[in-house]
């Protein structure tokens, strides 16, 4: 099988952490570029981030491109250090890297590298708020038409979380994100429905805390933080880990299911700004370019992440 050409864009933080070693440890995946979005934290700490996480993982050769530092419109609000901490990875430990970053921003090398590659062999996959994906689809719209499809975390169509419809990814830039949902590439929304059956079990944390790896260990202190935070600040029992599920359907489509639906993204509403309206009344138009991912197969997802990290 060949595979699959993908462009990481993120904002790490916990889940993206796990997102990263997923794909990093996975064989039928490769990692072309990973860019760099103000999210979770400041745009200088999640690239600080990546950059330790890409050394652990042993993606230094991977370009690292730093981007956008705010939203296009609004002005960065930090509201998600109550999770992921003041340094965007609280409580684990990472060797230090070398701040190697490539001199070109975010969008340039998301422009620079699908066009480069053969058309459609490219999947862009944003773990982040969406800001530099609208940059690069206004820096060179024929990326629309080239790149295989844009497998995104982000948005919900029955639920939120930084807000009672709006999703932390989407809701930091709507604006960005209106402008990507209304390109006409194929769309995958792994939204919170999805994500929200991605949780790390008890079990699930006690079979990675018994491998003994370097990456390994990285993950254990990454989801016992997670855990902590999550029960701390939103009462979950266990937390979701949202940003691997969007590599895992890269990986391997068929442990998440779809369906096909028109989703808009709402940016001006009182109560809903950052709502990805998603239209599920009936069937889809032939000519839809979106999806929305609903089921996920748990135990061959926790087992893609668990195989990743037993070979580093
Ligand atoms: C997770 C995130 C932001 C806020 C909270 N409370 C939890 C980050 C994750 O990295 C993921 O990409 C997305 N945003 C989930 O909303
Ligand atoms: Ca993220």
């Amino acid at each position: 099988m060949e595979k699959r050409k993908v462009i990481i864009d993120c904002d790490p933080g916990y889940d993206d952490a796990v997102a990263l070693l997923l794909a990093a440890g996975n064989p039928n995946i490769e990692v072309l570029a990973i860019t760099t979005v103000a999210g979770n934290q400041t745009l200088e700490k999640v690239t600080r981030n990546a950059l330790r996480i890409a050394k652990l993982a042993r993606l230094e050769e991977v370009t690292v491109a730093a981007g956008a530092a705010r939203p296009l419109l609004r002005d960065q609000v930090v509201v998600a250090a109550n999770i992921h901490g003041e340094s965007g990875l609280d409580g684990t430990t990472l060797p230090e890297a070398e701040y190697r970053v490539d001199p070109r921003c975010a969008a340039q090398v998301i422009v620079d590298t699908i066009m480069r590659e053969p058309e459609k062999t490219v999947t862009l996959v944003p773990i982040g708020p969406l800001t530099n994906i609208a940059l690069a689809a206004r820096l060179e719209p024929r990326i629309v038409d080239r790149v295989k499809e844009v497998v995104l975390m982000g948005g919900g169509y029955h639920i939120g979380n930084v807000k009672p419809m709006a999703e932390f990814n989407i809701e930091n830039d709507p604006e960005a994100a209106y402008i990507v949902f209304e390109e006409k590439w194929p769309i995958v929304m792994v939204g919170l429905d999805l994500t929200y059956q991605a949780l790390a079990t008890k079990d699930v944390k006690e079979k990675i805390a018994r491998i003994d790896t370097p990456c390994a260990q990285f993950l254990t202190q990454v989801l016992t933080r997670f855990s902590e935070n999550y029960k701390r600040s939103k009462g979950f029992d266990e937390p979701p880990v949202h940003d691997p599920c969007a590599i895992a359907y890269v990986i391997d489509p068929s442990i998440i299911q779809v369906r096909k639906a028109p989703v808009h993204v709402e940016y001006r509403g009182q109560f809903t700004s950052g709502m990805t309206v998603t239209d599920l009344r009936k069937p889809a138009p032939s000519d839809c370019h979106t999806a929305v991912a609903t089921h996920l197969a748990r135990e061959r997802f926790w087992n893609l992440i668990i195989e990743a990290v037993k070979n580093q």
